[in-house]
């Protein structure tokens, strides 16, 4: 019991241990962390991936005695088929959330969803003209209906014509290749169906071609999630430089504190203008005001256009219940863990469901319309009123923990933060940077948090490691929000962690920006959602195109400290693709198949140029990646003295 008790603080996170300690033995309900407990040992069979469930005949489980599938099939069929369904998962994730701000931007072109407009003009030409539509004297609705035209057909095209969003994105080399190996998709929702067919019992049995299958899944997921920060930036604006604060802390005991958790900023933008508009309601009933506070990507997305402020991350949702200050929790789609219910029936929160999508039995619901957003954000906030009437003060336990954030870094932010040292060729800044040994490389930290790890240990520690080791670290997701609750998304943490080179790179700009910022930049450049991943690949794709190289040619590294989800499966396998070495700290279901798993971890670097790196310790985690962004290093150098003494052409190889 005594162990148990120690193994239920699975946290580095000093507000959650302190809701978990606060809490214990007080109320009905458990929690994620008191569930992993009881799940303990988990099958070792789903673990590795040698599980099927794919028809009714199985559960067939790969043991010595039983060597392959009722069927036959062979557990390297098994676990490939497997990982195509996760893949498969994620990407039809991301291609509702893509599809949803597609269909709202067109209902916008159409002057539909009043309470909606396009923000930002800057982003709309942008992405008019990458895609050759004339904007010369037309009205920007217009404009914006043909770019949601290619959108739309990205999803739907029933032709077999290759997509017109991927190629307008990415590299031509990268087009290429996946031409060559049949992976590049032609729609994301006929990808999505092609895969569902490919996988179901007795289809296709062939490792090798089911894990191009899944790639190509990871490919259209790429395309929704491009799509849907593409749309969003125009509806909403694309993210500046934005001063905040994350952590329990922000909850405020003389506010209603209304927590926006999912993904969908279509959702969230609506309900902080709500709550900003319905303040007098709020004071009417003794509080200050009404305040909004993200937890998960919608948290993210708010963050980042509006200075919301971050209350929590994945595995500490429920907690932030459990504070007793929450008095209404808001979801739309993606990462929330049903078990929030059974905690709010605990307290006077109210949770609140939108989409047509996600219900949970027991929550209120309100079907959130776009074509009447601001009457139905309106509804959501009367609930959260009639909530907070009901606190009860010897619930509330705040803990006393948050730290400030400097976030808002979309590509164009970072760009522009680059341009102030060099307006000709902002992204030379950085390349500059690497080529000159100034800095090792750039890292993406990315994805959620799993319980299988302690949560946010491995995300700080790997980012504290390559920040000392001079990596430039941009993060999405989860991890960001790790980063903003443990103050590693302010300046204090570049003095703090950073290596020399770093802080001297760090140092310039930072100079070179001082008329232009009010604050000093952080140590990790908060970049956004998980779809915001999309961006975070538009940089090494800048960083290419100005290093004259392919991708895998670029010192630029992912990791997915945590990863927990199908939608984490999708974004590490698009990355491999694009030419990423991706850490993994959680070893996700492969191992059963050597077969498969030596695909991911070898094979695919000899066709892709990026491949997967499993290691769940932190710091072995962060000499990896750091190993991986010295080889680019070293080859990009070599290389490029090897073109300049015999004046050829940079060699194309990885
Ligand atoms: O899309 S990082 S736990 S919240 S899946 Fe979910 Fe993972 Fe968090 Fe965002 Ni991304
Ligand atoms: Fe078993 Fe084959 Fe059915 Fe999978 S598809 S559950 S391996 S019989």
């Amino acid at each position: 019991m005594a162990e148990k008790k120690k193994n239920r603080n699975r946290s580095v996170d000093p507000a959650v241990l302190e809701v978990l300690a606060e809490t214990e033995g007080k109320y009905s309900s458990d929690t994620a962390y008191d569930r992993f407990l009881n799940m303990q040992p988990q099958c070792s069979y789903g673990d590795t991936g040698i599980c099927c469930t794919i028809c009714i005949q199985g559960p067939c489980r790969i043991t010595k005695k039983a060597s392959k599938g009722i069927c036959g099939a062979h557990p390297y069929t098994i676990v490939a088929r497997n990982l195509v369904r996760h893949a498969l998962g994620g990407c039809a994730a991301h291609a509702d959330h893509g599809l949803h701000a597609s269909l709202l931007a067109r209902e916008v072109s159409e002057g539909h969803a009043p309470d909606y407009t396009i923000t930002d003009t800057k982003k709309l030409y942008a992405l008019a003209d990458m895609f050759d539509i004339p904007r010369e004297g037309r009205d920007n609705r217009d404009i914006l209906k043909d770019i949601v035209a290619i959108a739309l057909e990205d999803f739907n095209r029933l032709d077999g014509q290759d997509s017109k969003w991927l190629p307008k994105v990415i590299l031509p080399e990268r087009i290429e290749k996946f031409k060559e190996c049949d992976i590049l998709p032609s729609s994301i929702h006929g990808t999505i169906a092609d895969a569902m067919a490919q996988t179901h019992a007795g289809m296709d049995a062939d490792p090798v071609n089911l894990v191009f299958k899944a790639l190509k899944v990871a490919l259209a997921d790429y395309i929704g999630e491009h799509i849907a920060t593409s749309l969003s930036d125009v509806l909403f604006g694309t993210p500046k430089p934005v001063v905040s604060e994350a952590n329990m802390g922000v909850l405020d005991p003389d506010y209603v504190n209304i927590a926006v958790h999912g993904h969908n900023p279509i959702l969230s933008e609506m309900i902080v203008k709500a709550a900003r508009d319905m303040k007098g309601e709020a004071e009417k009933l003794g509080a200050k005001g009404i305040k909004c506070m993200g937890i998960c990507c919608t948290g993210n997305e708010i963050l980042m256009r509006q200075g919301v402020p971050i209350l929590t991350n994945f595995s500490s949702q429920e907690l932030a219940i459990m504070t007793g200050a929450v008095d209404a929790m808001v979801v739309d789609i993606q990462c929330i863990m049903p078990g929030i219910q059974a905690v709010s029936e605990c307290f006077h929160t109210r949770v609140i469901t939108t989409m047509p999508s996600v219900k949970i039995p027991g929550a209120y619901h309100v079907d959130f319309d776009d074509a009447r957003a601001m009457e139905k954000a309106r509804e959501v906030i009367e609930i959260a009123l009639g909530a907070y009437k009901e606190r009860s003060k010897e619930k509330i336990n705040i803990p006393n923990v948050k730290n400030k954030v400097v976030a808002g870094f979309s590509l164009e932010a970072l760009l522009d933060v680059f341009a102030a040292v060099n307006p000709d060729n902002p992204v030379q800044v950085l390349t500059d940077a690497l080529l000159s040994g100034e800095l090792r490389g750039v890292c993406l930290l990315a994805g959620c948090n799993n319980l299988k790890r302690v949560h946010d240990e491995n995300h700080l520690v790997i980012a504290q490691e390559l920040a000392k080791n001079n990596v430039l670290l941009v993060a999405t997701g989860c991890a960001a929000q790790a980063y903003a609750k443990a103050g590693l998304l302010n300046a204090d943490a570049v003095d703090k962690y950073a290596g020399d080179g770093l802080k001297a790179f760090m140092n310039r700009l930072n100079e070179a920006n001082k008329d232009r910022l009010n604050e000093k930049l952080p140590l990790v450049f908060h970049m956004g959602s998980c779809v915001d991943n999309s961006r975070a690949y538009d940089l090494m794709t800048a960083m290419a195109k100005e290093l004259q190289v392919d991708t895998p040619k670029v010192p630029y590294a992912a990791s997915a400290p945590e990863a927990m989800s199908e939608k984490a499966i999708a974004i590490g396998s698009w990355a491999v693709a694009l030419g990423m070495p991706v850490h993994v700290g959680v070893v996700p279901p492969l191992p059963g198949s050597p077969l498969v798993d030596g695909i991911a971890l070898q094979i695919a670097h000899d066709v892709y140029g990026g491949y997967f790196i499993w290691e769940t310790d932190p710091f072995e985690s962060a000499k990896k990646i750091l190993a991986a962004l010295d080889e680019r290093n070293w080859k990009l150098r070599v290389h490029r003295q090897a073109a300049e003494k015999y004046e050829t052409t940079l060699s194309k190889t990885w």
